[in-house]
């Protein structure tokens, strides 16, 4: 049991987006609870204001710190211990699998997200104790990279995914893209499934998938070849892949 609390302008869409498919799933079976809290409410303004203009001057409006503050305080006080506060934003590290795995062994984790301009740097000061980007593009807000975040730390809490193998012992564990998959029919717009996947020769099988995951990884994510694990002869079957690669250029 994992519980995740976010602190938002935009509790509806926090609670919208993790509130259906196998997330939605998990938070009905208890593996899982999701809470959003709604910054505005601790707002003292008597219009619930919660954002000024920056000192300085600039473009936007900033968040103030009070109420992202109390929001936080009257958490922290439920909660009762001692709890990482991960603020969602373009500056921060950018999110791996190994982050994900590391944020899954946490049993509460609080999540900051920020719109307008940003957030009041003394809130942050305050508070905060991770900082976490989803890569280097531009949205409106933290609220989405919460939920990305969120929907990769879920999978892993045993019981959420329902197929009895590991979800670490899948994609990116051994840094490799997946292999091609196929289904019924054997034949659909004149294209066949490889022979192979119909032989029931399963030690071929395992070998071709590997093989074919090697293929693909090459192709279209070569940096992950420098941390994958292969075998003695996988690493020769990438090398002559390379050779290949090279003539064809
Ligand atoms: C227009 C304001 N920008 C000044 C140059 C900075 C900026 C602040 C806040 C840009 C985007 C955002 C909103 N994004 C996030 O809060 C955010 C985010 C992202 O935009 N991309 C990837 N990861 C993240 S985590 C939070």
């Amino acid at each position: 049991m994992i519980k995740f609390y976010i602190l938002t302008l935009f509790p509806d869409m926090i609670i919208q987006g993790l509130h259906t498919s196998i997330i939605g799933r998990a938070v009905e079976r208890g593996y899982i609870s999701i809470e959003a809290i709604d910054i505005r409410e601790y707002s003292k303004d008597k219009h619930f204001r919660v954002d000024d203009y920056p000192y300085g001057g600039g473009a936007g409006m900033v968040m103030q710190a009070a109420p992202v503050y109390q929001a936080y305080r009257a958490l922290k006080e439920r909660i009762g211990k001692k709890v990482r506060v991960i603020y969602m934003t373009p500056q921060g590290s950018v999110l791996s699998q190994k982050m994900v795995r590391e944020f899954s062994q946490e049993e509460e984790l609080i999540f900051l997200c920020g719109h307008y301009e940003g957030i009041d740097e003394r809130a942050l000061e305050l508070i905060v104790t991770d900082t976490l980007s989803i890569g280097d593009y531009v949205l409106t807000g933290g609220e989405l990279p919460a939920m990305v975040t969120i929907d990769a730390i879920s999978r892993l809490v045993p019981g959420v995914l329902n197929n009895d193998v590991s979800a670490e012992f899948e994609s990116f564990h051994d840094n490799l893209l997946e292999y091609p998959q196929y289904t019924r029919p054997e034949e659909y717009m004149g294209k066949r499934v490889p022979e192979i996947l119909l032989s029931g020769h399963h030690a071929n099988i395992e070998k071709w998938r590997r093989e074919q995951a090697i293929i693909r990884t090459l192709e279209r994510r070569p940096d992950l070849l420098e941390q994958a694990c292969l075998t003695e002869k996988e690493q020769k079957f990438l090398e002559e892949l390379k050779i290949k690669k090279k003539k064809d250029e």
